[in-house]
């Protein structure tokens, strides 16, 4: 049975995966709305893969005698500077997302939580590879520079992805 501090915990992360898969979805409206098609299709897909960490939270909590309890959704933001300033965005987002994996698991070490702190180790391993991702992107950007024939290369790239969504990494 989980304790109601670590229950309230999952609770809050589980509203932040939510507001990550919003976030996710605002930017691919930006996207969209300045013809970047390809980056749109990322976010989209990227919102999805959120949503599905939503998910993994809510079934955990109820699988160990929890209660989901849903709170009310932070309104994203809706515009950005550019394309590279959204994706900049992206992976301050993840790095915050990767704390908060961090305080809940140091969290479940304190309560001797031994399942949460199993459950957390996907997500500690799928930051990994989510600020990996988002880093890559923001390099792009930069080695781009002003260049519209490679911000239209780098836009016609994202467009191509694919999500797996029971993998890290995904
Ligand atoms: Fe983008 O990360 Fe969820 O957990």
């Amino acid at each position: 049975m989980i304790s109601k501090k670590m229950e309230a915990a999952l609770n809050k992360q589980l509203n932040r995966e939510l507001f990550s898969s919003y976030l996710y979805l605002s930017m691919a409206t930006y996207f969209e709305n300045n013809n970047f098609v390809g980056m749109a299709q990322w976010m989209k897909l990227q919102a999805e893969e959120e949503h599905i960490h939503s998910m993994k939270f809510f079934d955990f909590i109820q699988k160990v005698g929890g209660r989901v309890i849903l709170e009310q959704i932070d309104k994203p933001q809706s515009e950005w500077d550019s394309a590279q300033n959204a994706f900049e965005d992206a992976l301050g987002h993840e790095e915050f997302i990767t704390k908060n994996i961090n305080e809940l698991t140091d969290l479940a070490i304190a309560e001797r939580d031994h399942s949460t702190k199993t459950f957390l180790q996907w997500y500690i391993d799928e930051q990994v590879e989510e600020e990996a991702t988002a880093n890559e992107i923001v390099q792009k950007f930069k080695l781009i520079g002003e260049s519209k024939s490679g911000i239209y290369m780098l836009d016609r790239e994202l467009g191509t992805r694919v999500i797996t969504p029971e993998t890290p990494s995904a």
